[in-house]
């Protein structure tokens, strides 16, 4: 029996949406399996900003610590008037999460459903096979950069006597880098031993760095195969021939876009879940954040209109990674895989069939 802390970060837009059907999951997990799980709910994100005057306050904070796992919605909305380049902004909340957690190694598994080939971007017969885990680095890189004229500030926009310009720093320490590259060649060995670790060495410095960590790592797993491949040859390949790939590790800024391009070949952007791990334990696995991989979509917002199911899986997720519960999370899985065979569809991957769902019943099927 599991005794697990969890917070819920729902945030803004969908987030609180797809997160309350992600906790409706874990309550009848609870049920089912007799476990006790003390769940905390606070604001984050814009939620946050206009209740509390920051994206995650100091207190919401504490109470992560002292949780075993995270499970967030999504983030995004600005402030009523607001431009991106003044202000609070509501991903700051997740930058903090990540960094000070040390969370460092993001986990975007890519599998397409069958039942759901024929919402996915490519044909059924390139899409046979396809099963592929992301590894996207997390707490360095764009998102985190250190500028040489104002420390502490990864980025700004400035202006100077040439006209206005803007400066992110994009920065990498061999050892940012070997954490995440050791994880995924060890995800590799209990998968299909392979990595393809993903680049631009023949343009950016960090990237030069990256493929020599990257050979030093693979001498110590000799039994897994890996390549490099430039990002943009990436980029083609994942549509090309999907099936290829195992475990994918890239740096921060690749990994979020290329993620989103291959949730197109599961259907929507609705359904990916991910995991983000760093270095400290629980008692019966790691601390991590759990969160789909979709952002608030705010023109979706409380409308009953939102997947759920990027949601739900990572509360599966979690389930496996945070608290040990492989059985369970394997129950969730297979719920969302024989709701999605049944015929039920959200709008995002509901192509062709007439009766649609909404974010609520999608969430109740599952849990029945
Ligand atoms: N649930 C994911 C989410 O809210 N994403 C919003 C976002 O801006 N994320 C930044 C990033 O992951 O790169």
């Amino acid at each position: 029996m599991s005794n697990a802390t969890i917070t819920v970060l729902p945030g803004d837009g969908v987030g609180p949406e797809v997160t309350a059907q992600a906790l409706a999951v874990l309550g009848a997990v609870e049920e089912k399996y007799r476990h006790t799980f003390t769940v905390h709910e606070r604001r984050v994100g814009l939620d946050a900003i206009e209740a509390e005057g920051t994206a995650i306050s100091d207190d919401t904070f504490e109470t992560c610590a002292h949780s075993d796992a995270l499970l967030f919605g999504a983030v995004g909305s600005l402030p009523a008037g607001q431009t991106r380049s003044g202000g609070p902004r509501p991903e700051q909340a997740l930058f903090r999460l990540r960094k000070e957690f040390g969370f460092f190694a993001n986990l975007r598994p890519v599998r397409p459903f069958e039942s759901l080939y024929a919402a996915s971007s490519l044909k059924p017969e390139h899409l046979k096979g396809t099963d592929m885990l992301f590894v996207r680095e997390l707490s360095a890189g764009l998102y985190y950069g250190r500028l040489e004229s104002v420390p502490g500030k990864p980025s700004e926009i400035r202006r100077t006597a040439r006209g206005t310009e803007a400066v992110d720093t994009l920065l990498y320490t061999e050892e940012e880098i070997e954490r995440v590259v050791r994880a995924a060649f060890e995800i590799a060995a209990g998968r299909e031993r392979k990595v393809t670790s993903v680049d631009k060495a023949n343009v950016l410095s960090s990237s030069v760095l990256w493929r020599e960590v990257v050979e030093r790592v693979a001498a110590d797993h000799p039994t897994v195969t890996f390549e490099h491949m430039l990002v943009d040859a990436c980029a083609m390949r994942l549509i090309r021939t999907p099936a290829d790939f195992d475990v994918i590790v890239t740096e921060n800024l690749f990994g979020d876009i290329l993620t989103d391009e291959a949730s197109m070949l599961t259907g929507s952007i609705g359904m990916l879940p991910s995991a983000s791990l760093g270095a400290r334990r629980t008692e019966s696995g790691m601390f991590g954040l759990y969160e789909p991989v979709h952002g608030s979509a705010p023109d979706l917002a409380g409308q009953d209109r939102a997947n759920p199911v990027g949601a739900i899986l990572s509360a599966a997720l979690l389930l496996r990674h945070s608290l040990g519960l492989e059985q369970e999370a394997a129950a969730v899985e297979e719920a969302v895989e024989y709701v999605i065979r049944e015929g039920c569809r959200t709008e995002d991957i509901g192509e062709g069939v007439h009766a649609v769902v909404g974010t609520r019943e999608m969430g109740r099927r599952i849990v029945d």
